[in-house]
């Protein structure tokens, strides 16, 4: 019998076929990166409010949504008459080393990453001459980030899985006009599109720099820059933002029929504009309570309310280590992936909280990869999820994996087992003294040693 396989069409039923692939699924964990020239100001407030970061230039241009006083920070650290395209000059990656950044992705245990190739502020860090000047090989660094990070990865990390961040739409481009932020549902503005270009304290227009003229911002800009990504950077996960106006399904069409000839299986999250077709949904700084059958992934920061770097924060305010094994071990047993952010400095160096605190958290990770990479959940007590324990199984193995220290060594679960001829593995988390993980060794029992089953039945588990 031959079977054939049909062509990816751009009709969204048949792209719905498409699925997160299976390496996605076991890579179960990400580190995702956000650095551009907001990391300059690199501000966001931390009490009574804090907000992202990277929305530097939304916030003080946007009085009704400025919270954290966003302008008052402007206005005594710039200047009146500073622009944020000013920033550029001093997001210069003077300290960047990507092989240090993919040593420390390694190091936190993460399997892929995902960089911001290009946020809302419309400056890409990946060479999109064809369709714009506002970019990182000619402004700031004078350097193809994307490019340079990647062949890092490619030479020190191959098996790690590379991907891209793309928001789809750009503040204030004034080409964006008919689908911009300014006509989402909550801003009163009536200005359109001038508001895109006049900073209203101010009143001055501020400028935006690099701008070619193109005639349609989907057909012209938008989707070739997407292709850039794909082709170009040959990137395996395509990780949109903001699900604006688009033209993704005849993209992901292309792009998937291009990838299956090439042998590569690629993904592309929920914000690209494909609705359900998409491969995996995307929460942010948020998780579920139980597990879902349709693939997700959880975002956020190590900072608690910013995904670009925010020097407001105080060090001891970063996710500690303890809380990133839980919370990756939590997500793992309900299905979930978990893609947690950093937000370097506009040199290339990363907060040292934060790296301590990956590092430390993936020590504990390579140690018990096996009862997190390449796994899936249980779906029967993962509806119950509670009370610090939670579960993962391979093939061959079923593993019980206690968030904190259990109070009692004699647990009883009352489901019956998965069907199993391999181990039970028991791993012990305990969280004696931050920043100190001091979690346990994996230690294994077979199903005689450590607990008992009957089919229909709970079943018994000792913790020696
Ligand atoms: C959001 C963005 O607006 C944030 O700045 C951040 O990039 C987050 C991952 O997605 O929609």
């Amino acid at each position: 019998v031959s079977i054939g396989l049909t062509k990816w069409t751009s009709d969204l039923s048949n792209l719905a076929r498409h699925e997160s692939p299976q390496w996605y699924d076991d890579a179960k964990f990400g580190l995702f990166i956000h650095w551009g020239p907001y990391s300059v100001p690199g501000w966001g407030n931390s009490t009574p409010y804090e907000s992202y970061a990277e929305w530097f230039w939304w916030y003080t241009t946007h009085r009704e949504a400025d919270k954290s006083d966003f302008y008052n920070y402007r206005l005594r650290t710039f200047g009146p008459d500073w622009n944020y395209d000013d920033s550029f000059a001093n997001f210069t990656a003077s300290n960047w080393d990507p092989k240090a950044w993919v040593d420390l992705i390694y190091a936190s245990g993460a399997k892929y990453f995902v960089l911001t190739t290009k946020h809302h502020d419309g400056f890409a860090l990946f060479n999109t001459s064809s369709t714009t000047d506002r970019n990182s090989l000619l402004y700031g660094p004078h350097r193809d980030i994307v490019q340079e990070l990647f062949s890092a990865a490619e030479a020190y990390q191959p098996d790690l899985r590379r991907g891209t961040y793309f928001s789809l739409p750009e503040w204030f481009n004034p080409d964006f006009g008919p689908y911009g932020f300014a006509q989402l549902p909550g801003n009163t503005s009536t200005s359109w599109p001038g508001i895109i270009a006049r900073n209203p304290y101010t009143g001055r227009d501020e400028p935006y720099t690099g701008r070619l003229p193109i005639n349609d911002f989907i057909t012209d800009l938008m989707v070739p820059q997407m292709e850039i990504l794909a082709y170009n950077y040959s990137t395996d996960i395509l990780w949109c933002d903001c699900g604006a106006a688009n033209g993704t399904a005849p993209f992901a069409a292309a792009w998937w029929n291009h990838a299956r000839a090439q042998n590569r299986q690629v993904t592309i999250n929920s914000r690209c504009g494909l609705a359900e077709a998409a491969d995996f949904d995307t929460p942010e700084y948020m998780t579920f309570s139980s597990a879902q059958r349709r693939k997700w992934e959880s975002n956020e920061g190590m900072d608690p309310y910013s995904y670009g770097y925010n020097r407001a924060t105080p060090n001891s305010s970063y996710m500690n280590a303890t809380t990133i094994v839980q919370d990756l071990v939590d997500m793992v047993s309900k299905n979930g992936n978990f893609l947690l952010d950093i937000g370097p400095r506009a040199d290339g160096s990363i907060v040292e909280a934060e790296a301590n605190n990956l590092r430390m958290a993936g020590e504990w990770i390579h140690s018990h990869a096996e009862a997190i990479f390449n796994t899936t959940y249980w779906f029967v007590m993962s509806k119950i999820a509670d009370q610090g324990i939670r579960f993962t199984q391979t093939n061959d193995a079923f593993y019980i994996l206690f968030l904190t220290k259990p109070t009692c060594p004699d647990i009883y679960i009352d489901a019956p087992l998965p069907l199993l001829n391999g181990d039970v593995v028991s791993v012990v988390g305990e969280n004696k003294s931050e920043p100190h993980i001091t979690w346990e060794n994996l230690r294994k029992h077979n199903q005689k040693g450590g607990s008992s089953s009957a089919p229909g039945s709970g079943f018994r588990f000792h913790i020696p």
